[in-house]
């Protein structure tokens, strides 16, 4: 069986619960793939991995290989092929006597564990290693992640395909139609409610999904807050905010990023702006995206963006900026 190095964060968190066996049960890499996961946590956690080996352990899968976890970064990434970075501080945590409430003092917070972090596996993990930011603000952790590993041949992504596959599943209830019926999604910008999830370009059944709904006071003012909101509504129902739907959408990226993109389609993820669509160069931007199964990703190019459409990238691209103001100190 050929092997793969997977390191995990938050392996003792939420998300990581739902993400684990499904990334050692062939599901994700394939059936003749043999997974070798890395478990991170913070040292105060640490331990409660033991518990959550034994579980992977007795899921029995085929494709585990060897189960590791640590609170040291540099042991955890090393010669990692994927490292997908989950763990972050939550909204809420009392740090240094302050409780952590504003976006501000979130993102400063994360910023300075995506230093470390960026810093390890640019210099431990695969040179071509592929990272994928789940923690939030992900776009964000992503950047600060990405300019401090300096290794551009690693590929940097943070997660948009659960807004994605939210916004098809809105799409499709709303049609009347099967969820595989919608195509060709991007969520534009940040992973926070600015975010764009893009009817126009979606398809339904190889058609403008705007076109088949044919209701614009629909689409303008209950699609988009729905879906721009939706984590709100899973957090306020469940008491928890989504981990399963998360944790899909993880696997999802992977597959998308590691297999080729189907003819026509394309998938959902932030990466490094290349200054298409005049993007500012460098802001982590959640793109249409093609793969070409061997290791890289392309931006889909020419996609027709409405007046609509325009003022809504603007307002996420603003956001972006100026979280990316805030930790400029943190860019050097
Ligand atoms: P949990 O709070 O359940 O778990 C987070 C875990 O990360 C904790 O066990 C914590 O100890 C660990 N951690 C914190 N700092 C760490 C560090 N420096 N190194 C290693 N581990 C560290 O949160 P969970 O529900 O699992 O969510 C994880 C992150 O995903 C949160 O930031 C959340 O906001 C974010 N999400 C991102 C989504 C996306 O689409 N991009 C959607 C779901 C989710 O909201």
């Amino acid at each position: 069986m050929k092997e793969i190095n997977v390191a995990v964060t938050g392996g003792a968190g939420q998300i990581a619960y739902s993400l684990l066996p499904r990334l050692i049960s062939g599901e994700t890499f394939g059936e003749e793939t043999k997974v070798n996961l890395r478990l991170i946590e913070i040292p105060q956690v640490v331990d409660k991995l033991e518990g959550t080996v034994m579980e992977l352990i007795d899921c029995g899968f085929n494709q585990t290989g060897s189960l590791l976890a640590t609170a040291d970064i540099k042991e955890g990434v090393k010669d990692a092929h994927w490292v997908l970075l989950v763990g972050s501080i939550p909204r809420g945590i009392v740090v240094d006597g302050k409780r952590i409430e504003e976006r501000s003092d979130l993102l400063r917070i994360n910023g300075g564990i995506f230093t470390g972090q960026g810093k390890a596996i640019g210099e431990l993990a695969q040179k071509d290693a592929k990272i994928l930011v789940v923690g939030n603000p992900a776009n964000t952790n992503a950047l600060i992640g990405r300019t401090k590993c300096q290794n551009p041949a690693q590929s940097w992504f943070a997660m948009t395909a659960l807004d994605a596959n939210r916004a098809k599943a809105q799409l499709a209830g709303k049609a009347g139609v099967d969820i595989s019926s919608v195509t060709n999604m991007t969520v534009w910008g940040n992973h926070s409610p600015t975010m764009y999830p893009d009817p126009f370009n979606a398809k339904i059944d190889g058609v403008s999904a705007v076109e088949v709904i044919d209701d614009p006071n629909w689409i303008e003012n209950e699609y988009l807050p729905l879906v721009q909101q939706r984590g709100k509504s899973v957090l306020d129902a469940r008491g928890a905010s989504s981990a399963a739907s998360a944790a899909n959408a993880a696997i999802d990226t992977v597959k998308a990023v590691d297999n080729p993109t189907e003819e026509g389609n394309w998938f959902s993820a932030a990466v490094p702006s290349d200054g298409s669509y005049d993007i500012p160069e460098g802001l982590i931007f959640g793109f249409p995206l093609r793969s070409s199964g061997q290791g890289s990703t392309e931006i889909v190019q020419e996609i027709q963006l409405n007046d609509f459409a325009k003022s809504k990238i603007k307002i996420t691209t603003e956001e972006l900026l100026s979280e990316k103001e805030t930790v400029k100190d943190l860019l050097n």
